[in-house]
Formats: C-alpha cells, structure tokens, sequence
C-alpha cells in the first residue's frame, strides 16, 4: 500500500490551489453573499483540464483517474464547497453517465464540449417529492412517432438554468417498476423545456440549484442512453461514482476547517497564552486532524477501488457517509474555536460549516448510505 500522493495527483494539487487562491478566494465572498454561479470560473476550470478529469483524452478529457479527481475536489473544497459541488456535478453525473453508459455517437457529440467547459452539464433524479425514494418519480416520457415527449418536474439541480446540456431519469414504465425508467440527454433551448432557479440555499451559494420544467419536451430517439428501462440502475451505478466526489469535497472542506482552526487556535490569546495551549482547544485540534485523515483514507479507499474497476457502491457509500459527517464536525468545531469571530462572514468558519451540511445530503443522504452500506452487507 502506497499513501504518498502520486506525480499527477501533486502537480493537480498544486495547479488547483495556485487557480482557487487566484481565481476562487478573492470572489467567493461575494457569490456565497449574492448566490452568484460563476460560469466564467467553470469555463476557466474547464481550460485546466478540470471538467473531464476521467474522460478519456480520445474525447477531449484529460484522461486521469478518480484518485486525481479525488484530490482535486479536496483542494477546491479547502477553499469553496460551492465551485467544489458543481465541478463534481459536472464530471459525475452529467458527463459521467454520459462517458459510462452513452453510445459512440453520444460520446463524441457531448464529452468534448463537456471536457473542455464550453458546454456546462446539469443531472436530474430527484423531484419534488422524490428525493430519497428516487424510483417513485412521477415525470414520463411516452413514444410519440420517432421522439420521446417529456412531461414533469425535476428538482435541486444543479447547473440546472445555466447547463448546456442535461441528462434526466423519467418514467418510461410503470411506477416502482426498476426497469421502467430510461435516461435522455436534454438540451438547451429544446421547446417546452425551462428551469426555475432555486434560491436561499444555507450554503453551497456558488453553485446553481434549479427546477427543470418539462412542458411537452420532444426528444428524439438519438437521445436515449443505453436501452429503454436501464434508466435508474444506470443513475444507481453514476451516483455510485458520484459519492466518491462528494466524499472528496467533504474531506477538502473538513480539512479547510481543520486548518484554519489551526491557524486560529495559534494565534489568539487569551488568559495570557494562545488559545491552542488549552487542552479544550488542542482535543478539539486533535480530533479534527486524526477524523480528516480518516476521511481522506476512506474516499481514497473508494477511488482506488474506482479506478481498479471493482465495485464500489459500499465503499462509496462508506466515504460518503463518514466525510460528509466528519465535514460538519469539522465545520462546527471551527465555529467553537474562533468563539464570535467564528459566527461572522469574516471568518472561513461559518462558511465551512455551511457548505459541509449540503455534503450530508446531496447525491444520497447520510441515512440513504447506512441503507446501501448495510443492504451490502446483509444481502
Ligand atoms: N448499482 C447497480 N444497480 C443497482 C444499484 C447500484 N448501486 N443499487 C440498486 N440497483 C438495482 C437493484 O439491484 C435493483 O435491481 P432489480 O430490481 O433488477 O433487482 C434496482 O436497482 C432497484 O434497487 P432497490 O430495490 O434497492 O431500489 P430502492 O427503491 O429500494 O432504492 C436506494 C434503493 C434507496 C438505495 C436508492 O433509491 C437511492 O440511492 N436513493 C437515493 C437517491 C439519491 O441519492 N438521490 C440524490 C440525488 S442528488 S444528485
């Protein structure tokens, strides 16, 4: 077992912090303040390289593994849950399912401009009241002649106004049934298609939330992924790789916290000596650094086995749930430690915290991964 970063994943760290203190910090401010999703910063991580981290470079990606993704989320995350969470939207689940499941035709067409940022992907699952109970969605496509009409509502997606391109799981079946849902790749400006933004989000600001509106949407048959019903196992195996990203943005956000309570804890006195001298501050330090390190083991663990090709829904489910949580932890115990401070947008703590809590939720909450770690062990 090897724990050193490898050569790639050190030069991406290096190239992601160098861009988040450049283009990311001096910014963040005012789009967390203002919920501004800042297209322009995507098209430049797109020129990085880092909107197709793991498509091939046959299709304009820049052909690493989940290891290099997974570090870069963990640098965007030390800075910004926000850019963070739509870069890993971006290159899971949009490009993702297209890159895992799409056919030749589908692949050359979509993962270039994915790749490369000139096109931003969005992914729709959930609805308005199907979160969790993802396979009781309601929004159908029914067979009209050669096209498929789309009728219905997807809801929390992300990229979902601004996205270029969208792949969305709608009911081509009948209800509960697991083969009876497909997915289709949506376009921009396809009539009857239209998206809502989603507003007053805690955290996560940086990044756009939206509802998608299927008014009638015609679709033709070139944009079914894969057969007909294969939908919500295809969405199963993409979110499978989705929980490592956000298990990575979490473990970048709890680091983040981690060391700005450090820096902190250093250089505030009180009684006379720096706080960090207290034991009640160095156990908090303590415990954040060994659950961050914990954390990154994990979501490593999960991209390794990723990249192996082995399975990697337990695994995922296991970095997912246990750094999503360690996030929080660590974005609250940065709170504690800077006192008032800490509770003001003047310092990184508050942020942290709230762009952690998203990490618990998105792409399968902390609940929904003790049902698929435990369904994996028991079954
Ligand atoms: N990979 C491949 N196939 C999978 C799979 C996976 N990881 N997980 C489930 N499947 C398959 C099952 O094998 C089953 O196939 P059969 O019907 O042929 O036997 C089918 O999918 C249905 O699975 P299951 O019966 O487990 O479905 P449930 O409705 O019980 O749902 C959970 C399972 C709860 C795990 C699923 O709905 C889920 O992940 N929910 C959360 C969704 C989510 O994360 N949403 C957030 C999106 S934000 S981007």
């Amino acid at each position: 077992m090897n724990f050193e970063l490898n050569e790639n994943q050190l030069m991406i760290s290096q190239m992601v912090r160098d861009f988040a203190e450049k283009e990311i910090r001096p910014q963040m401010k005012n789009w967390d303040d203002h919920e501004i999703f800042p297209v322009e910063t995507m098209k430049k991580l797109g020129e990085l390289g880092l909107l197709g981290i793991f498509v091939p470079e046959e299709y304009g990606g820049s052909g690493f593994g989940y290891a290099e993704y997974a570090t870069a989320l963990m640098e965007l995350g030390k800075v910004c849950g926000g850019i963070g969470l739509s870069v890993a939207a971006h290159n899971s689940l949009c490009t993702g399912h297209i890159y895992y499941h799409g056919n030749e035709a589908q692949k050359r067409k979509y993962l270039p401009k994915l790749a490369s940022g000139e096109w931003i992907g969005a992914w729709g699952l959930t609805e308005a009241n199907t979160g969790s109970d993802a396979m009781r969605m309601q929004a159908t496509a029914v067979k009209d002649g050669d096209d498929w009409v789309l009728n219905g509502t997807k809801n929390w997606i992300t990229h979902g106004l601004s996205g270029d391109v969208a792949v969305v799981l709608i009911r081509t079946g009948d209800l509960l049934d697991s083969n009876g849902i497909t997915a289709f790749i949506i376009e921009k400006g396809m009539p009857g298609f239209s998206a809502v933004q989603i507003k007053e989000k805690l955290g996560v600001r940086a990044s756009e939330t939206a509802e998608l509106i299927f008014d009638n949407v015609r679709v033709p048959e070139a944009n079914v992924i894969g057969n007909i019903g294969d939908g919500f196992k295809q969405a199963m195996q993409v979110l499978d790789g989705g929980r490592v990203s956000i298990a990575s943005l979490s473990c970048g956000i709890a680091r983040g916290a981690y060391e700005a309570s450090v820096k902190y804890a250093k250089e505030r006195e009180q009684f006379g000596k720096p706080i960090a001298h207290f034991q009640a501050i160095a156990f908090k330090i303590a415990d954040m650094a060994t659950e961050v390190d914990a954390a990154e083991l994990l979501t490593y663990q999960a991209a390794y086995l990723k990249d192996l090709k082995k399975p990697v829904t337990k695994a995922g489910a296991y970095a997912k749930y246990f750094a999503s949580e360690v996030a929080v932890t660590c974005g609250n115990e940065a709170v504690q430690v800077m006192g008032g401070y800490g509770y003001t947008k003047e310092y990184p703590a508050e942020k942290f915290l709230r762009d952690a809590k998203l990490m618990t939720i998105g792409e399968g909450t902390s609940e929904i991964q003790k049902i698929v770690i435990s369904r994996e062990i028991l079954k």
